[in-house]
Order: C-alpha cells, then structure tokens, then sequence
C-alpha cells in the first residue's frame, strides 16, 4: 500500500510527474494562467488577439470547470469533520457526498451485520468525480486505525474489502490530495461470505456433526484469525476402526489445517494440507468417541476460502468385534473352527480374543494364514485358570501353525474351553489374517 504523507508541503504536492499537472488535465493557478496571456502578448500583433482569443476558450474551459465546481457544495452531511462527529451509514444504502471545500475530510460510522462470526465487509465508493483522488481510512470503535487505501487515480472508484469479526467501524474519506474536491458515492455492506456453521470459532461453540458420516460440511474460512469447529461422535464405538478425514474442494487462497481434539479437549493430531489448494486426507485409528475437529488457515502462510469437509469411519475391522479383551472374546463355539477373517487395525488396543471348546484331549492345532504384509501375528493361547503359551510368526505377512503338542502348558480336554489372543507383534503393525483351529 503507498503511504500518502500529508506533510507534504502543499507546492510539492504538483511536480511535473504528477497528472494534476499535464497540460490541459487541471485548472491551472491563476498565476499560470496570467502567464499564459503574457505569452499571447509576446506574440504578434493581430495574432495576439487571436492568441487572446485562444486564452479566452481557455478561460471557457476554466469556467466549465468552475461550473462544475459551482455544482459541488458541502453536502447533507456536514459537519462530519471528526469522528466524534461521525455520520451514522446504513448498510447497503447509498451516502452522496462531497469533499468540499478542499481540505474537507467525512467520517461515518457503521455497524457490520455480523455480530459475533467472520464476514468480509465492502466499502465500496463509487460515482467519484474526475478530479478526486479518494482515500479512506479504517477505525475500530475505539478510534485505532486499522487500515487504509485510495484509489491512485483521481476519477478512479474505490472497493476496499476488509475482514471483520464484526462490530463498529469508523470511515474516513477524503481527498488524497489536498487541494481536490469532488463528489463519490459511499455504500458499505456485508458480502456475507460465511457458511451457514458459523459461529463455529470456539471449542463450546462447536457445530455438532452428529453421528458418522458427516458429509458435505461446506465451509469457508474468511479470516485467517477464524476458527471452525465441529463436534462429531464415531460410528463405532468400543470397536477400533479407521476414521477418515477429508477436506477437498479448498479455494486456491486457502491452504487448510485440520486439528482434532478428543472430548476433554486434549490434541491428538494437527496436520495441513501442504499447500493453498490442496486437499488433505488423515486416518486416526480409535475405539471411537466424541471428538473435536478444528479447520483454520495454515499459520503460516495465512489466507481464505472454501473447503469441503467430510469425516467417516471406513468399517476396517472385523466382523468379531469387540473382542479386545478375555472377557469379551468371540465364541467360536465347538470345534473344528474354519475360515474365521480377522482384522487388526492397531496393535495398541486392537487385541481380538476368540474361544472354543476342545472335545477330546486328542491335540488341535492352529493355523493362521492369509496373513497380510504389514502384520507379524502374535498369538497367545489361554485356558480358563490362566495357563497359557505365546508365539510369535517368523516374519510380517508368515502364516502362523502350531499344534498343542507344541504348548507346555495347555492341554485339550472334552468341552474344555481354550482362549486365543491374535495381535500384532509390534505396535505398528497391523492387517488381515484368517484361520482355522481343528482336532
Ligand atoms: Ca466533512
Ligand atoms: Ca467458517
Ligand atoms: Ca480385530
Ligand atoms: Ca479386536
């Protein structure tokens, strides 16, 4: 933005490189104006007159301007000199004015439809007359300057675009330089530019998305001091499953981040997106609940806009679940068990439990196969007081087979019950496994 200084002396203000002093483009000072007829006297005689003449459409020029000028006068409005003299301006409603005489600056105060969410407020100053460079100058209701812009033509309207949370503003406008008058027109609104969630800035003020799926959340962020939250319940609960974000259709201004929160309002991740436009995708593994999820502008590189939000569980476990723990461990019933699909979706906390029933002490052997790449089964087998073997398969993706001849301390029995444990082996491992358990 090019700051004016209206220290200026007011001679500095018509250098040569300035428009105001193009030949023809501006009433020239009386004085200047006296020079030129001093030309027309240097001329020859008959000419001279001729040259008078052409001085005088000079002057016919200088009077339409001055006609002009005769139009303009204080307007309605005056005195607004000051801001304790501001004048009230409603939204969308049109203030004609004038900077007149030179010199004269207009402040108005208004109040932004928006009380309590980010919109984007126009103040828009149209019909400006040729001669008038308009600038204007941005207050908030305490008098602190926040913000400014002219139009850097004289004749040129002005659109001004500011982020506001909402509240009162003053508005100066005058003339940049400081011997132009002129008449603009002022309207001030709201663009409305919020999606329907907002306010949405606080944690306690979040939209509350219900239940999973949450789909087509169309938000916008329209400052980059805006937050939007939303509060959100998975679809599984108990059961560990995959939870998947994604922002997509994001405005080329925006690049966005994505925070999620659990219920006492601890973080449990932030990423973002990389880049404005970009869209991004997270996982969070979890045996559900009720979360926080906070969209913003990317610190540091702010901006705004739209972006789509979507949150769903993507069912990746087992139909056996929950079966995390001994106590809820899924009843195969009597042997022989086949064909049983199994899902780890995260070694920390996805433990899946099954029990059958030996029918005689004759041995039975386990066999896990169809095991995917990223899992290494560990696999511990239990009886009812407790005795119990454990091990391990030779690599990710190994099919796993052992019979209790090879287990010390479990032994079959008919209608004995037998526990087993199948997890991954190290915390991040994590996949399908299948298997069946015959005498
Ligand atoms: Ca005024
Ligand atoms: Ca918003
Ligand atoms: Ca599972
Ligand atoms: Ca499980």
């Amino acid at each position: 933005m090019v700051k004016h200084d209206k220290e200026q002396p007011a001679k500095t203000k018509c250098q040569p490189e300035h428009e105001c002093c193009q030949p023809g483009e501006k009433e020239l000072p009386d004085d200047e104006a006296g020079d030129t007829g001093n030309t027309g006297d240097t001329g020859d005689t008959g000419d001279t007159g001729n040259t008078g003449d052409t001085g005088d459409t000079g002057d016919t020029g200088n009077t339409g301007n001055t006609g002009e000028e005769d139009e303009l006068s204080a307007d309605e409005y005056e005195p607004n000199d000051s801001r304790s003299e501001s004048t009230q301006v409603a939204l969308e409603t049109d203030i004609e004015a004038t900077i007149y005489p030179a010199g004269d600056v207009d402040f108005y105060v208004f109040d932004t439809e928006n009380t309590d969410y980010w919109d984007k407020i126009e103040i828009l100053i149209n019909n400006v007359s040729e001669d008038l460079d308009v600038e204007i100058k941005v207050y908030d209701e305490d008098g602190v300057e926040l913000s400014g812009q002219h139009a850097g033509t004289r004749g040129a309207n002005l659109s001004y675009v500011m982020e506001s949370p909402g509240g009162t503003y003053f508005l100066r406008v005058e003339s940049r330089w400081s011997n132009d008058v002129g008449a603009y027109t002022l309207n001030v609104k709201n663009l409305h530019l919020n999606d329907e969630y907002a306010p949405n800035d606080t944690r306690n003020d979040s939209t509350d998305l219900g239940i999973l799926p949450a789909e087509d959340v169309n938000g916008v962020i329209v400052s980059s001091e805006e937050e939007d939250w939303y509060k959100f319940k998975t679809e599984n609960d108990v059961i560990f499953d995959y939870v998947q974000f994604d922002i997509t259709d994001v405005a080329d201004g925006l690049e966005a981040s994505l925070s999620l929160y659990n219920a006492d309002g601890n973080d449990i991740f932030s990423v973002n997106s990389g880049a404005k436009g970009a869209n991004l995708r997270h996982t969070l593994v979890t045996p559900g609940g009720i979360f926080y999820a906070r969209v913003t502008s990317y610190w540091s590189d702010p901006g705004t806009g739209e972006y789509k939000l979507e949150i769903k569980n993507l069912h990746a476990n087992d139909e056996y679940e929950p079966n995390d723990t001994r106590s809820t461990a899924y009843d195969l019933g009597t042997l022989p068990v086949s064909d049983i699909n199994g899902m780890i979706v995260w070694t920390t906390g996805d433990e899946d439990w099954f029990k059958f029933k030996t029918t005689s002490s004759d041995p039975f052997t386990i066999s896990i196969t169809d095991v995917g790449e990223e899992l290494q089964v560990n696999l511990r087998i239990e009886d009812e007081p407790g005795n119990s073997h454990t091990v391990n398969s030779g690599n990710k993706g190994a099919d796993l087979i052992i019979s209790s001849n090879d287990m010390t301390y479990i032994s079959p029995d008919n209608d004995k019950t037998i526990y087993i444990r199948i997890q991954g082996r190290y915390s991040n491992h994590r996949g399908a496994y299948k298997f069946s358990v015959t005498h």
